[in-house]
C-alpha cells in the first residue's frame, strides 16, 4: 500500500494545460492513496473538471504498471522482467541499430504530458547520448502551428501573451475552434466573467458546442475554412475604415501585402467558401471593433489544418490590422492543450530545438547549449523529422523507437498505417505509467512514476512555471523517466549528466535556457515553492523590464549567494519532495533567489522580432487537402468530450468518467442521419480512403449537415484516427486533424452486433 505524507499537498492536476492548482490529502482507503481536495490558486479559483477530480485513481496499482515488461522469444508475449533486465534489453537494442545502421536509425518519440525536466532530459538523451538527429513528440499535433504563427508574427512564441485574468476585461473575444467548456471546463469562468462585465464573446466552431452556447454570436463556418473567415473578416475591417493606421505605421511590418490578401476575400466569396453569411460576418466586425479593447484565442480548430499556420496567421493580420495587440487587455493568444503543452515546446525534444526555445540551427545557441552539456557543438546533430514523417519511416530508415509520454496507436494521424509502422520496428521501448495501445506493441515496456509520485514543473498555457509535487511514494516497481535516462546513458556510455533528481536537472536547464528566448534562469524550485507560479521570460539577473529575455548565462554561475547553488548537491526530497511539514498549505519558508519577477504580459513595448515590430504574414484562402466528392461526400471532423483525455490511457481507467463518455460515436445532424437511414444510437460506419471505424449515431442539430465528428479518445473500431488525413502543414508539419472526406453508411445489424 502507498505510504503517505501527513497533510496536503499543494500541487496540479496531470492532465490538460491549465495545469489547475489543487491539494492531495492522504486517503489510504481510497483506491490509489490520496483524495484530491481544493486549493486556492489564481488559475482555477479551486474549481477543478470530472477529470483533475478523478486523477489520483489512475495511481492505484489495479490499472497501471508496476513491474517492467519484456517480450520473450519463447512466447512472443510481454512478460515481467527486472529492472536491470528490461533497461539492459532497451541498451542492447538501441545500440545495436545504431552500430548496424547510424544513429539516425534511433528515433525518439516525447510528449507534452512530460515535466520541463524530462523534455529537457529527453532531448538531450538524443543529441547527446544517442547522436540522433530523430526526435520529435506529440506537441506536433497540438499547437505547432500557432507555434510557427506566433513566430512569425511576433518573433516569440509563448501561447497566451497574457494570463488569463486578463480575459474579463477586455471588450471582445473571437474564439475560434476551442471547446473550452469541454476542455478547460473552469476555464469558461473567464469567459463568463466577460459577459458579465458587457464584454462580447463569438465563437467560431462548426457545432454548437456547450462553448458556443455561451457566445453573443456564434459562426459555424465549414471546417477547414476559417482561413477565408479571417481573411473575410479584415476584409470588412478594411471597407470599413475600421484599422488603426497609427498602430499599423509605428508598430509592424507588411501591411500592404496582407491587405492585398485580404482585399482578394470579399465577403460574398468568404460566404460561399465558409458558409457563414454576410450579415454575420458584418455583426463580427462590428462586435469586435466597437471596444477599445479586444483579443482572439484559437485552439486545435482552425490549427489542426494543413493550412494551420496560415490560418492563425490570418487571425493575427485581423488582430494587428484593428491595433488590438502589443498592449493591456488586447492581443492574440492561443490555448495550448497539454499539461506541459508549453514548456514541453521549449526545452528540446522537439526535431529542431535546443533547450530555451533555441534553434538547433543557430551556431551560437549550439555554442551556449553545448558548453552547458559538456559537449563539442559540432557532436550535435542537426534537426530531424517531423512527428508523422517521423512515425511513418519507422520501420523504413528509422529502425529503433524509445517512446515516452504518446500512444500513437490512438492519436496519430492514419493510425492504422502508423500501428503498421509501429509493428515493423527492429526495436520498440516505451515508457509509460499503464500499458498503452503502442505500450503493447512494444519490445519492452518500463512502468514510470506518474504526477503526484514525483516533482517536475511543468508550464501552463498561460506562460507560467509551476512547481508539481510530490505526494505519496509510488509502488516499489516503478521508476522516474528521469531514472530511465539516467540508467541508459550509462549503459550507453556517458556516465554523467543525466540525474535522477529533477531539481538538479532544473538548475541544468536554468542555465542551458539563459539568454535564450524561453529564458527560465532566475527561476528557482524555491520561488515556484512559494508563488503562484513565475511567468517566462524571467532571467536571472532583474531585467530593465522589457522582459526581453536578456540574462547572461553567466549570472548563474557567478551567483555565489544563490542559495539554490548553496544547497545543490542536498537531497531534493528535503525540501521538496513530500516533507509534510514544510508543504502543508504551501508554506515554504525560503526567500526568493531572483529579482526579475516573470514576464506576464509580453510585447507591451515592442514585439520580439528584430525591428521590434510585428509582422503581417500576407496569406490567402486554400482548399483542405481532401475535400469531399461524389464518393466521400461529408467532412469529418474530430476532437474532445469533457470526461475523456487525449488517447483515454488514464482517462478510460476511472469507472466515473467511463460512465461519462463510456465510448466512441458519430456525432451528425438529422437530415444527414435521416439521408442515410440511422437513428440516435444505432451502429454508423464511416468510411474514408484510409479505413473504416463503426461507432453509434449521436442525432443532433447542435452541428452543420455537411459535417460528422467524431471524439478520438478510443481504440478499436470506433478509433477516429482511422479514417483521418496526414496532409501536413508545410511550415509547421501539423497533420490535418480537423478535416478530411468520409462516407457514412448504415452499419448491417450483423455488423453492428
Ligand atoms: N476533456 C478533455 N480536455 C482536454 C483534452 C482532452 O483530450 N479531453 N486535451 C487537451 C489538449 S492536448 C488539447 S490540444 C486541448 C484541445 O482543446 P480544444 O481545441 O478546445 O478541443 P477540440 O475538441 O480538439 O477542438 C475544439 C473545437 O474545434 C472545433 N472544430 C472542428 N473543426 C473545426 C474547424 O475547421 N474550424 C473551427 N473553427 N473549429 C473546428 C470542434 O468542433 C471542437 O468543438 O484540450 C485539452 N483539454
Ligand atoms: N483525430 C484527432 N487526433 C488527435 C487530436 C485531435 O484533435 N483529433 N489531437 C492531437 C493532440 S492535440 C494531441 S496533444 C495528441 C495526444 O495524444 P497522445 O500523444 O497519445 O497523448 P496521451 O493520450 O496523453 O498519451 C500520453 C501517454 O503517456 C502516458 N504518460 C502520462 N504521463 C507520463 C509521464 O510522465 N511519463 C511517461 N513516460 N508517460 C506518461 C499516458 O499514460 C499515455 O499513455 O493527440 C492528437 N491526436
Ligand atoms: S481543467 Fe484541465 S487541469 Fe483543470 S482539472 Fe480539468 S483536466 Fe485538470
Ligand atoms: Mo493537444
Amino acid at each position: 500500500m502507498h505510504k503517505t505524507t501527513a497533510s496536503p499537498t499543494p500541487t496540479h492536476c496531470p492532465y490538460c494545460a491549465l495545469q489547475c492548482g489543487m491539494g492531495l490529502a492522504p486517503d489510504p482507503g481510497r483506491d490509489g492513496g490520496l483524495a484530491v481536495v481544493e486549493r486556492a490558486f489564481p488559475v482555477n479559483r479551486g474549481a477543478l473538471c470530472g477529470k483533475g477530480r478523478t486523477a489520483t485513481e489512475v495511481l492505484s496499482s489495479r490499472v497501471r504498471l508496476t513491474e517492467p515488461l519484456i517480450r520473450t522469444h519463447a512466447t512472443g508475449k510481454l512478460e515481467p522482467a527486472t529492472w536491470e533486465e528490461a533497461l539492459d534489453r532497451i541498451a542492447e537494442g538501441l545500440s545495436r541499430t545504431r552500430a548496424e545502421h547510424g544513429p539516425d536509425a534511433v528515433g525518439v518519440f516525447g510528449g507534452g504530458g512530460l515535466t520541463n525536466e524530462k523534455a529537457y532530459g529527453l532531448g538531450k538523451f538524443a543529441r547527446v547520448v544517442l547522436g540522433t538527429s530523430q526526435i520529435d513528440y506529440n506537441g506536433r499535433f497540438c499547437m505547432s502551428s500557432a507555434a510557427a504563427a506566433h513566430q512569425r508574427a511576433f518573433g516569440l512564441d509563448r501561447g497566451l501573451p497574457f494570463p488569463l485574468e486578463d480575459i474579463p476585461r477586455t471588450g471582445c473575444v473571437i474564439l475560434v475552434g476551442s471547446n473550452l467548456a469541454e476542455t478547460m471546463p473552469p476555464a469558461l469562468r473567464y469567459l463568463t466573467e466577460l459577459r458579465e462585465n458587457g464584454g462580447r464573446l463569438i465563437v467560431v466552431d462548426p457545432r454548437r458546442t456547450r462553448t458556443a452556447e455561451q457566445a453573443d454570436l456564434h459562426l459555424a463556418p465549414r471546417p477547414g475554412t476559417d482561413l477565408a473567415l479571417a481573411l473575410g473578416l479584415l476584409h470588412l475591417v478594411v471597407a470599413e475604415g475600421r484599422t488603426d493606421e497609427a498602430f499599423i505605421g509605428e508598430r509592424t511590418s507588411g501591411w500592404e501585402e496582407a491587405r492585398a490578401g485580404a482585399m482578394a476575400h470579399w465577403p460574398e466569396l468568404v460566404e460561399r467558401i465558409t458558409g457563414v453569411s454576410v450579415p454575420e460576418l458584418r455583426e463580427a466586425v462590428r462586435l469586435f471593433c466597437a471596444p477599445e479593447h479586444a483579443m482572439v484565442l484559437t485552439a486545435r480548430g482552425p490549427e489542426q489544418q494543413s493550412k494551420g499556420t496560415d490560418t492563425v496567421g490570418a487571425w493575427i493580420n485581423l488582430v494587428l490590422a484593428t491595433g488590438r495587440a502589443g498592449r493591456p487587455l488586447s492581443g492574440y493568444g492561443c490555448l495550448t492543450g497539454q499539461g506541459n503543452g508549453q514548456g514541453g515546446r521549449e526545452h528540446g525534444q522537439k526535431a529542431d530545438q535546443l533547450p530555451g526555445y533555441r534553434k538547433l540551427t543557430d551556431p551560437a545557441a549550439r555554442a551556449h547549449v553545448a558548453g552547458v552539456w559538456g559537449v563539442d557543438p559540432e557532436s550535435l546533430p542537426g534537426p530531424g523529422r517531423s512527428a508523422y514523417e517521423l512515425l511513418d519511416a519507422l520501420g523504413g530508415d528509422v529502425k529503433s523507437l524509445l517512446l515516452m509520454g504518446s500512444n500513437p496507436v490512438v492519436s496519430a494521424p492514419r493510425a492504422a498505417h502508423i500501428e503498421g509502422r509501429l509493428r515493423s520496428l527492429d526495436f520498440l521501448a516505451v515508457a509509460d505509467v499503464v500499458l498503452s495501445e503502442t505500450a503493447e506493441l512494444a519490445d519492452v515496456v518500463l512502468p514510470v512514476t506518474q504526477w503526484a509520485e514525483e516533482t517536475g514543473t511543468t508550464t501552463n498555457l498561460e506562460g507560467r512555471v509551476l512547481l508539481r509535487r510530490r505526494a505519496i511514494t509510488p509502488p516499489a516497481g516503478v521508476r522516474t523517466d528521469l531514472f530511465v535516462l539516467h540508467e541508459l546513458a550509462a549503459r550507453l556510455g556517458v556516465e554523467k549528466g543525466f540525474p535522477t533528481d529533477p531539481e538538479e536537472v532544473f538548475e541544468e536547464l536554468r542555465r542551458a535556457s539563459a539568454g535564450g528566448p524561453a529564458d527560465y534562469s532566475g527561476i528557482t524550485y524555491r520561488r515556484l515553492a512559494e508563488e503562484d507560479g513565475v511567468f517566462w521570460p524571467c532571467p536571472a539577473e532583474a531585467a530593465s523590464g522589457d522582459g526581453g529575455g536578456d540574462g547572461e548565462d553567466s549570472a548563474l554561475d557567478a551567483a555565489p549567494d544563490d542559495p539554490a547553488a548553496e544547497l545543490a548537491g542536498e537531497p531534493s526530497a528535503e525540501r521538496l519532495g513530500n516533507s509534510a511539514a514544510e508543504l502543508a498549505g504551501g508554506r515554504v519558508e525560503f526567500a526568493s533567489t531572483s529579482a526579475h519577477p516573470g514576464t506576464p504580459r509580453l510585447f507591451l513595448d515592442r514585439f520580439a522580432t528584430e525591428d521590434g515590430r510585428a509582422r503581417f504574414v500576407p496569406v490567402t484562402h486554400r482548399a483542405a487537402a481532401e475535400e469531399p466528392d461524389a464518393e466521400y461526400p461529408v467532412l469529418l471532423t474530430t476532437g474532445r468530450v469533457v470526461a475523456q483525455y487525449q488517447s483515454g490511457t488514464q482517462t478510460r481507467r476511472v469507472a466515473e468518467l467511463n460512465a461519462a463518455a463510456p465510448g466512441p460515436f458519430v456525432e451528425l445532424h438529422p437530415q444527414l442521419a435521416e439521408r442515410i437511414g440511422v437513428a440516435d444510437g444505432e451502429e454508423v460506419t464511416v468510411v474514408s480512403r484510409r479505413g473504416t471505424a463503426v461507432a453509434p449515431a449521436k442525432v443532433t442539430r447542435s452541428i452543420r449537415p455537411d459535417t460528422v465528428f467524431m471524439p478520438f479518445h478510443w481504440a478499436g473500431e470506433g478509433r477516429a484516427n482511422t479514417l483521418t488525413h496526414p496532409a501536413l502543414d508545410p511550415v509547421s508539419r501539423m497533420p490535418e486533424f480537423k478535416v478530411c472526406a468520409v462516407r457514412l453508411e448504415r452499419t448491417a445489424p450483423a455488423e453492428a452486433a
